[in-house]
């Protein structure tokens, strides 16, 4: 950062008084969404060495039940090492139904702990006509003005770039910080729908650096029984300087006007940290692919009675994906692919509702951003389709690696291969496409993979909010959203 650019941040101390609504003393550095996506421990204990291992011979009954005996200890390891060595989830209710929400008070969302009863399945607050809202923007602060960016400026993206790569989440050991690429950002920022209005980023009014950013693009969401059109909000950010200064409240409410005025009332996010309002829990899942690597940045460690060569052997994967008929999804596959995945997501009850074109641009492959696939049969018919997106994070105080390349499972739809034979084979991809790490969260049917597949668990939740919603919470397995 230029020496006059770090002055000027430094010096806004006079007028971050306004926009503070209060000082909040000790509040902790946000837990960040999907902390446990960055950082997980995941500890394996081989099974061979266990005494109890030794004993299973010959007696299909007791293999059976030891190696229910072995997974337990392999969960019960991985918690172990979890809680000792890194944070539990810091998504604590409990502690959060202690907490002020000085802001999240004030807003239209049920508070921390409420039940909500299916009747009650609805909007906080009625929509408010057009006029009733409020035509200009939030006032900042002096020395900082609002901007709206234009994604499809290379300039003005890679600005939104260098933000989000310097500022953005963080796991809770501040190893690993998100590092979307810039043609991810355009690709999420610039879904079927989007107005520029609604990639707001707050600059310093004399240096023009973007030291604030929140978007929303247009989402049409199914919650339950009720279609509802929603925006989804994603990419708030505070440059690390202007931290706990009452600036996200302020990005929040104006992206709020700014929808608003568009006549959407409704929003859906996620975040890593608790807030009032959580619809669902979810947890990331993790997946090693390149072993060494993830051991030498501590991503993973060696569980005991475990070496480098036994993990290595442990996660190996073959070469060559088994499913017949699996191969890159192609243009002309897309209208069955897309019924597949309608016909898929209609049994949950947190679910988006895309039309073709939505699921074309979001589901189709894109180099470096999204692979996916499908499984056409002898005759010709797409059967099943699976698909996952690319983001990296940076891996900070490394020495060697700078780049965690990780993957992320998003949507699917298995209507005649298992789903983990599909998601096998994506890991086989992932493997020869030189991913490190292969997450998942435990959404939809992914619990049916996850173990099997040798999948360890993380060491957050991932919580799902809709604003100015009000519904029971619903198990993952109910929810079948993917956010970037
Ligand atoms: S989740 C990703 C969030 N981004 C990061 O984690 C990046 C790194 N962190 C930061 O940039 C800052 O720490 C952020 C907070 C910006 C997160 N979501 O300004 P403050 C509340 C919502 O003094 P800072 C994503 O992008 C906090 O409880 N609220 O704090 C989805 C407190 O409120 P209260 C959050 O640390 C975002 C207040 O902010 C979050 O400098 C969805 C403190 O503000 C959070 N992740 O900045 C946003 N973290 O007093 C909601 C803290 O009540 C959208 N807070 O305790 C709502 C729908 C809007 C549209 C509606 C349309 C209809």
């Amino acid at each position: 950062m230029a020496e006059q650019e770090q002055a000027e941040l430094n010096n806004t101390n006079e007028t971050e008084a306004t926009v503070s609504e209060t000082t909040k003393s000790k509040k902790k550095n946000s837990q960040e969404k999907v902390a446990a996506a960055t950082s997980s421990t995941i500890d394996v204990i081989d099974g061979n060495s266990t005494t109890a291992g030794q004993n299973i011979n010959n007696n299909a009954r007791s293999v059976e039940s030891v190696q229910d005996l072995l997974k337990k200890i392999v969960l019960a390891e991985q918690a172990s090492s979890l809680s000792n060595n890194r944070s539990a989830p810091k998504s604590d209710e409990e502690a959060a139904s202690r907490q002020e929400w000085k802001f999240w008070h004030t807003q239209p969302v049920p508070s921390i702990g409420k039940k909500v009863t299916s009747e009650n399945n609805g909007p906080v607050e009625e929509n408010k006509p057009i006029e009733e809202l409020k035509q200009e923007p939030y006032k900042l602060p002096d020395g900082f003005t609002w901007d709206e960016i234009d994604i499809l400026d290379d300039e003005q993206l890679r600005e939104l770039y260098v933000l989000l790569n310097e500022n953005y989440v963080e796991d809770d050991d501040n190893m690993f910080r998100f590092d979307y690429s810039m043609q991810f950002l355009r690709w999420a920022l610039c879904a079927p729908g989007w107005i520029r209005k609604w990639h707001a980023a707050v600059r310093v009014t004399k240096s023009r650096k973007m030291v604030g950013f929140i978007s929303a693009v247009p989402i049409k969401m199914k919650a339950y029984e009720k279609i509802v059109p929603m925006v989804e909000i994603n990419f708030l950010c505070v440059h690390k300087k202007l931290r706990l200064k009452r600036m996200a409240p302020v990005l929040i409410k104006e992206i709020t006007r700014r929808v608003n005025v568009e006549g959407i009332f409704q929003a859906v996010y996620t975040a890593g940290v608790v807030l009032p309002g959580i619809v669902s829990k979810c947890r990331y899942w993790h997946r090693s692919l390149n072993v060494k690597k993830l051991i030498a940045v501590r991503f993973s460690h060696l569980g005991r009675n475990m070496t480098l060569q036994r993990m290595q052997k442990l996660y190996r994967l073959p070469e060559q994906t088994h499913v017949k008929g699996f191969r890159e999804m192609r243009e002309a596959d897309v209208p069955k692919a897309f019924a597949l995945l309608t016909q898929y997501l209609s049994k949950f009850d947190l679910a988006p509702i895309f039309t073709q074109e939505e699921f074309e641009y979001l589901c189709q492959n894109r180099p470096n951003i999204v692979s996916s696939f499908v499984v056409e049969q002898e005759d010709g018919e797409i059967t099943d389709f699976i698909s996952y997106y690319h983001l990296s994070s940076t891996i900070m105080n490394h020495p060697q690696y700078k780049t965690l390349n990780a993957c992320y499972m998003y949507y699917h739809a298995a209507s005649r291969t298992p789903l983990t034979d599909l998601v096998n084979d994506c890991l086989i991809q992932a493997h020869n496409n030189d991913f490190d790490v292969f997450n998942a969260l435990d959404l939809m049917d992914n619990s049916d993979f996850l173990e099997k597949l040798k999948f360890g668990v993380g060491d957050g939740n991932l919580q799902y909010y809709i604003y100015n919603w009000q519904c029971p919470q619903m198990n993952p397995e109910k929810v079948a959203l993917l956010l970037q």
